[in-house]
């Protein structure tokens, strides 16, 4: 039994989520994913959108995961690996070089990320259309005055 160790916050599940943890459980027979909690993601200035239960549950739907744990520090790693007996750990390449220490453990490999999606660029897609509505309820209200003001 090969298995695949990879971590993340999985915030507003999307595509490059599916793509990377399709791509890992490819490299293995089994995908262990840590997911990040409220506490570790503020260590790591993150603040998520879905609470801790919602992203672990979505990320253990995925077809392609066989189990999740909570990530709760930076240090829980090689410890992770010893207790998963994982052959290899895996992240997407914005973090190179970041988990090379764990080579003594089992094998670190970085895929290439999916590009132009993000949680972020989904977040700020999100506020700029709620801009844009408040913006068109402020037109509305405004012709709604004016047309009140003739009365
Ligand atoms: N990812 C990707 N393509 C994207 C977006 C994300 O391949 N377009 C990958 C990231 O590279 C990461 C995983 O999806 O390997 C999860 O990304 P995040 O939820 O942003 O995780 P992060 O907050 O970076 O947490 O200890 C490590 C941290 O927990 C990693």
């Amino acid at each position: 039994m090969k298995t695949v160790l990879t971590y993340g916050t999985f915030d507003l599940f999307h595509i490059g989520h599916v793509n990377l943890l399709r791509r890992l459980k490819a490299l293995g027979d089994r995908l262990v994913v840590g997911v990040s909690s409220e506490e570790f993601n503020s260590i790591k200035g993150k603040k998520t959108v879905m609470p801790f239960e919602h992203r672990a549950a979505v990320v253990k739907a995925c077809r392609y995961v066989d189990a999740v744990f909570p990530e709760l520090t930076w240090e829980q790693k090689r410890e992770d690996i010893k207790r998963e007996k994982a052959r290899i750990f895996a992240m997407g390449d914005d973090w190179i070089g970041k988990f090379d220490d764990l080579s003594d453990l089992c094998e670190v490999v970085y895929l290439p990320r999916t590009q132009d999606v993000s949680t972020t660029e989904i977040k700020n897609l999100v506020s700029a259309l709620h801009q844009e509505r408040i913006s068109e309820l402020k037109g509305a209200a405004e012709q709604v005055l004016r047309i009140i003001k003739t009365l």
